[in-house]
């Protein structure tokens, strides 16, 4: 395990830069070296084998016992549920991640793991407020009887996280290289049902073989949705049933498309894993991937976009918007959305909703018409008209929804099943309010929120930036109880600017794991110092690259003899 002080070449060509720092500047900095080396061992805080998101209610005995790879079993008492015959196989697998090694050290063999599901096989994973949905408790003891494990969980979704968790408290321990577990008692659920990761596809295409990486790594960390920004205004890489030219016109290249079969190939890899897949056709802004195949669908911009005047190609992102003024926009949005729910099996869907561009509309003699026709005053009131049909339609496909803050901010009417979902922070634009302050109006007002402002994944700078994430906390704001209890969780965000296949993965790992275990672990006020935590996070990192992941380093250090 890396640890913190480990000397190598370059840290001692460091170390003697440091001082001479510390010579040429004085105390202050000395200071600030002295905070660090003053930290726990990894190790004394953090021994092997200790998982990421912490448990809620978990206690060790030092008492240890072995395993043996070649015999060790996980049954079930479930016959023919793929859902969990899967898992076994693929824990086993990661929890034997070294290979084979020897048993018999002279400690006590836990032979088998036995997991029970009180209610049963199941499907399809969603979104379920009772919090035993996902939990489990997991028992490793020692009796005169004998070694035994047992996992029980009230849903196939708790015997996934429990598994998880029996995986990473199996380690191999010095001097012997055996795989050795504690006796360990755990009782865990999740703090939040919504714990979400945003990948963006249409600012870069990701390859299916990365997003199936980005989802065995979700679970890996507990996190169970991933929100699918799959189109943008850059490229429209969704292969559609009914409408295949928007994909043959609106995508890169036909190389950089989804074809139907490999989204159902995702949605059945997440499923697999306890993960839901919910698709974001972001509209009516951010929508010029739509216009490729079909411009008439978008709103021509005039002039300088502030005024009407001669149409003047391009301004801002010209022909960005749907047009609000064309009923064909809401005939063909229908049928899109309703064709959806073959592919993506999900109850909601995100509908986006977010930062439409209004001085394009406001520029156009076409809107000014439709505005005078329905008495609008302002263009405000075209984005409202808009907004209130497009989620009849969704309720109509039937399909619940989720939408960014915007509409919602203006106190726009939504199904109580609805969920809005805050981006907005002061630290994005002088002009935005803080997250608290949104998040605070939006439960006020009744609505269920999920927060991703904190967690701007795609976001980086220099050093532990993930502290950062680690200590944002969606509940931390002025409410009540009830306003709390409106907070569903919250999404990690890997906006795809600046991202494709050759840096997602590390910049995902592990910062997205610090919002992982805010999500899924007791209130930030209850949690571990962030400093004692990024030594778990580093074992956690490690567990990562073990098995496969290239998640970037957040300590000095190494890894292990056959890792980096
Ligand atoms: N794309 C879309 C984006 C963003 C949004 N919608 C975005 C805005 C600000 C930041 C990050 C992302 N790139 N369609 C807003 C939800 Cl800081």
């Amino acid at each position: 395990m890396a640890r913190e002080g480990d000397t190598g070449c370059w840290c001692c060509c460091w170390r003697v830069l440091v001082v001479m720092l510390v010579m040429m500047v004085g105390a202050a900095s000395a200071k600030l070296i002295y905070v660090e080396e003053n930290l726990p061992l990894p190790g004394e805080e953090s021994p092997p084998g200790s998982p990421w998101p912490l448990p809620r209610e978990w206690s060790q005995s030092p008492l240890q016992v072995t395993l043996d790879p070649t015999t060790f079993i996980i049954s079930a008492d479930l016959l023919g549920c793929n859902v969990i015959d899967y898992a076994i196989h693929r824990y086993l697998n990661l929890t034997f991640i070294g290979g084979d090694t020897k048993a018999d050290v002279g400690l006590p063999v836990l032979p088998f793991l036995n997991v029970t599901v009180a209610s049963g096989c199941d499907h399809t994973p969603h979104l379920n407020l009772d919090p035993n949905y996902e939990s489990y408790t997991l028992e490793i003891t020692q009796t005169e009887e004998g070694v035994s494990g047992r996992l029980d969980a009230h849903t196939v979704w708790g015997g996934l996280r429990g598994l998880e968790t029996f995986s990473q408290l199996v380690h191999i321990a010095e001097p012997d290289n055996v795989y050795r577990l504690n006796v360990t008692k755990i009782k865990d659920a999740p703090r939040f049902p919504h714990r979400g990761l945003l990948v963006d596809t249409a600012r870069h295409f990701l390859p299916k073989n990365i997003l199936l990486d980005v989802l065995d790594s979700m679970a890996w960390n507990k996190l169970n949705v991933l929100h699918w920004h799959i189109v943008d205004d850059q490229s429209f890489p969704y292969e559609s049933r009914i409408f295949p030219n928007m994909s043959l016109y609106g995508a890169y290249t036909p190389r950089h498309v989804y074809t139907q079969g490999d989204v159902m190939d995702i949605v059945e890899f997440a499923r697999y894993r306890g993960i839901r897949v919910i698709p974001e056709f972001d509209t009516p802004g951010h929508a010029q991937g739509f216009g490729k195949a079909f411009p008439h669908l978008l709103t021509p911009c005039y002039g300088d976009g502030k005024t009407a005047g001669t149409p003047k190609y391009p301004f801002h992102a010209a022909y960005e918007n749907l047009d609000p003024t064309n009923p064909q926009v809401y005939d063909f949005l229908k049928a899109f959305l309703v064709d959806l729910k073959h592919t993506f099996v999900d109850g909601y869907i995100h509908m986006g909703l977010d930062e439409v561009f209004l001085p394009c509309w406001n520029s156009s003699p076409v809107v000014h018409e439709f505005m005078a026709k329905h008495n609008y005053t302002e263009v405000r009131d075209v984005e409202q008209h808009y907004v209130e049909k497009v989620l009849e339609l969704a309720e109509l496909t039937p399909l619940n929804y989720i939408t960014w803050q915007d509409p919602a901010d203006r106190g726009t009417k939504m199904q109580n099943t609805s969920v809005a979902q805050v981006w907005k922070d002061v630290s994005l634009s002088s002009k935005m309010r803080g997250w608290r302050e949104y998040v605070r109006d939006l439960t006020e007002a009744g609505h269920q929120v999920i927060v991703s402002s904190c967690w701007y994944i795609n976001y980086i700078t220099y050093g532990q930036d993930w502290k950062n994430f680690y200590k944002c906390d969606p509940t931390d704001f002025q409410g009540t109880p009830q306003q709390k209890a409106l907070v569903l969780g919250g999404e990690a965000t890997m906006w795809g600017e600046y991202v494709d296949a050759t840096n997602l993965l590390p910049r995902l790992w592990p910062r997205a794991s610090a919002a992982a275990e805010r999500l899924w672990s007791v209130p930030l006020s209850e949690a571990p110092s962030v400093d004692i935590a990024a030594y778990r996070l580093d074992q956690h990192r490690c567990r990562m690259l073990r098995r496969g992941i290239p998640a970037q380093p957040i300590l000095n250090g190494y890894c292990g003899e056959w890792e980096v």
